[in-house]
């Protein structure tokens, strides 16, 4: 090996400089083309790639469904590793059919209303001015929702397998931006603001209240998404990231922040991210932006087959809108027996947390499942617990209390049958 090696750079420095000196030009890289298993440039199919690609034998992708109004696409959880999305798989929600194109050199944010001084920034103002960089997960407040079209709970051919179909609007990212209360102490609030109306650069302007004391808390203004800029489906080139609440006020294209006294309740509010409850004699619940402790096994899951009895790491995903994931238990039969998770470092605040377990399969049938619990010690609960809190009847007996729940968060059963397929078992 050492003696191959070096033999092959002593012809480099004596035949390709040579043959370059020779030629008048010093032309090293025709030079290289002399040695057959040194890759070039110009050997690979594609030519230079300045911006790489993954092997042509991977073809993991998000699925996808695209309407008039809306483009959802769907992270292969299956297929995840570790706890950060590739940007490309990131999630996407967006309540329109076509992507804005937003020239960065043209783009403002621009942050008025209940302030001393109204300013605008542009993407190079901002990128002077202290950053963070932090890891944070963004999860729909659909995402494995029942009673809808969002989340099916069946392999749909658009959308991919279960664990993608039901659980697939949540992502996880390292985000890189501004403190936006860097941003408000630069444009001085004014007595008596209380709450932020952020507005997106998008056809429908989508908007957004946030309460201030958020704001001022862990909320940025992001320009970058996993080391690069954050992507055209993100919100490129800027968007909020509201750590740990609900993903629809993490405002995309971010173009105005107005400084107010109150909630708008804006259109993208009501519209359709309000759970109206009974129990309230009608009234809908609002502002509940805090998402709760959530895990999923994400291999073994639904629409995957076992090969056979025998050894296999149990490996899925756990979060909380509130901090930090404490403890992951996982059953292995149902929720008769639980035994703890290992956590994969990091443990990260508002973060995907990886979770594994040594398992052995006897080839019989078995449930698989996780119950998450954060470092509030609130504990993931299961769907009857969930129904019975929220006043959620779901079933074909009781059409007239058949809704649309929101921040679904309930303990989710793989079912493993005998010839190792995967099922879904959360209602049979
Ligand atoms: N400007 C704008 N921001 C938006 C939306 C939108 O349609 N327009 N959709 C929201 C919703 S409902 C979700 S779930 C998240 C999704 O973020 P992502 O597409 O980056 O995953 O963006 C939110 N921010
Ligand atoms: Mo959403």
């Amino acid at each position: 090996m050492h003696s191959n090696r070096s033999g092959r750079r002593r012809f480099l420095k004596h035949g390709a400089v040579l043959a370059a000196l020779a030629a008048g030009t010093p032309d090293l890289a025709a030079g290289q083309s002399e040695v057959p298993d040194t890759p070039t440039p110009e050997a690979h199919p594609k030519g230079v790639l300045t911006y790489g690609e993954r092997s042509r034998f991977v073809n993991s992708g998000r699925g996808f469904k695209v309407g008039i109004s809306h483009m959802t696409y769907y992270t292969p959880l299956q297929d995840s590793a570790g706890i950060i999305t590739p940007a490309p798989l990131h999630f996407m929600q967006a309540h329109f059919a076509r992507l804005p194109e937003i020239d960065p050199e043209q783009h403002r944010l621009t942050i008025h209303g209940m302030v001393d001084r109204p300013l605008s920034f542009s993407l190079e103002d901002l990128k002077r001015l202290p950053s963070v960089s932090r890891v944070h997960y963004l999860e729909c407040h659909g995402n494995s929702s029942y009673n809808d079209h969002i989340s099916p709970r069946v392999d749909d051919p658009r959308v991919g397998l279960p664990v993608q179909s039901i659980y697939g609007l949540t992502s996880c990212s390292e985000w890189t931006g501004v403190p936006l209360s860097v941003l408000l102490k630069e444009v001085g609030l004014q007595k008596g603001a209380s709450w932020l109306i952020s507005e997106g650069a998008d056809a429908e302007k989508w908007h957004y209240s946030l309460p201030l004391e958020k704001a001022l808390d862990d909320v940025m203004v992001a320009y970058a998404q996993n080391g690069e800029p954050v992507r055209p489906e993100q919100g490129y080139p800027l968007r909020l990231l509201v750590p740990g609440f609900e993903a629809p006020y993490s405002v995309k294209w971010l173009s105005h922040i107005k400084v107010v006294d109150r909630p708008y309740m804006t259109r993208d509010e009501n519209g359709n991210h309000t759970t109206v409850r009974a129990d309230l004699g009608g009234k809908s619940r609002w502002y509940h932006w805090e998402m709760p402790q959530k895990s999923v096994i994400t291999r073994p899951s639904a629409g995957l087959k076992l090969p056979g009895p025998g050894f296999y790491e149990i490996t899925g995903l756990a979060w909380s809108g509130r901090g930090a994931v404490h403890r992951v238990e996982v059953s292995t039969d149902g929720g008769r027996s639980w035994k703890d998770a290992k956590l994969q470092a990091p443990v990260l605040r508002k973060a995907h947390t990886r979770f594994t377990l040594d398992w052995t399969w006897d080839g019989e049938e078995a449930v698989l499942q996780s119950r998450c619990t954060d470092e509030r010690g609130e504990v993931q609960p299961s769907l009857a617990e969930l129904n019975r809190h929220w006043d959620i009847i779901s079933g074909p007996d009781h059409p007239e209390k058949k809704q649309r729940p929101f921040h679904v968060n309930a303990i989710q059963p793989w079912r493993v049958e005998k010839d190792g397929s995967v099922y879904d078992a959360m209602f049979s």
